[in-house]
């Protein structure tokens, strides 16, 4: 990683769907000593405090898009929060429910189009998180973000992004519950989805390292999105939207381990931690370690760029 700066931006943001506690998600982080261990791994570590967007809101009826009001103003502010924590260093975006995503990426893919550099994004989540306002049938826009920052129509209201992320460089990793409107689109576009099933065939070292050679071959900036339950619920129980089956602690790790190895990594999102749902704090800390693997720590120092 070339940034030595890593800037903590807090979105406490809770309206991309209607179960309350991620607003908690971003002090949790700070509890459980994420500034802290990642200045001990040599970064310096400047946190810009919260964002202060709406608050959660009272359900929209049944079936309707809910908050679409808030959302829109989180994304406007989360994405100039983004372009400038870019210019400052490495941001780690906590949050906050996963419809955070739709301004941090577009903030970040914004300032690689300033740079004149392909934005690849690395989707580490038991969902692709493709629905549109249109093929929602939830009607929460935590399920939207990379329709949104692709560019996919029916974000009425929305800003659309000042630059979009194709669809190609995009890598869904952990796959494992995915809405039939979300199948078509991955397929149709010819975007890149291992699911848990490949994972339990090929491991998750060879499909990660074949997407970092992609980015790496292009001369691509990497945005990496981790989403709480990408973790198997046993060692992550605190999210809303817990699927049986995923990722486990070491395939995590080597995930984490292999990403800061690549030295691609621009930025990151940490999303969808509910400290309410948390069973005395050990997600909120994993979902640390985790992060401290991104940001170097390991075992014995290795060589870089190992997946080459
Ligand atoms: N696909 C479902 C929906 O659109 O409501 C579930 C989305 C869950 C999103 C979580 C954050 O990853
Ligand atoms: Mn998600
Ligand atoms: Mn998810
Ligand atoms: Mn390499």
């Amino acid at each position: 990683m070339t940034a030595r700066t890593c800037i903590l931006v807090g979105a406490g943001m809770d309206c991309g769907k209607r179960r309350r506690g991620c607003v908690m998600g971003p002090d949790a982080y700070r509890t459980a000593g994420i500034a802290e261990t990642l200045a001990e791994l040599g970064w310096q570590v400047e946190d810009r405090g919260n964002l202060d967007g709406p608050v959660w809101v009272a359900d929209a009826p049944a079936g309707r898009i809910h908050a679409r009001e808030e959302t829109i103003a989180w994304t406007r502010m989360l994405t100039d929060a983004a372009g400038d924590a870019m210019k400052a260093g490495f941001p780690v975006f906590m949050g906050g429910d996963h419809a955070l995503s739709l301004g941090s990426v577009a903030g970040v893919a914004a300032h690689a189009a300033t740079l004149d550099r392909p934005l690849f994004v690395l989707w580490l989540d038991a969902h692709p998180d493709i629905n549109t306002p249109h093929t929602t049938t939830s009607g929460n826009l935590h399920g939207t973000p990379i329709a949104y920052v692709t560019g996919q129509p029916g974000f009425d209201g929305f800003p659309p992004p000042a630059a979009t992320v194709p669809p190609e460089n995009v890598c869904f990793i952990g796959l494992r519950s995915v809405d039939r409107p979300e199948r078509e689109a991955i397929t149709a576009r010819g975007m890149t989805a291992i699911d848990m099933r490949q994972i339990d065939e090929r491991g998750i070292a060879a499909p990660l390292a074949e997407f970092l050679g992609r980015v790496e071959r292009a001369g691509g900036m990497l945005h990496v999105s981790l989403d709480v339950d990408f973790l198997d619920p046993s060692i992550a129980p605190a999210v809303g939207t817990t699927v049986p089956g995923g990722a486990t602690f070491r395939e995590a790790h080597l995930t984490m381990e292999m990403l800061h190895d690549s030295g691609l990594v621009t930025s990151l999102d940490l999303v969808e931690l509910n400290p309410f749902l948390d069973d005395r704090g050990r997600t909120a800390s994993l979902m640390v370690d985790l992060a401290a693997s991104l940001f170097g720590r390991s075992v014995f120092d290795r060589p870089t760029h190992s997946h080459s």
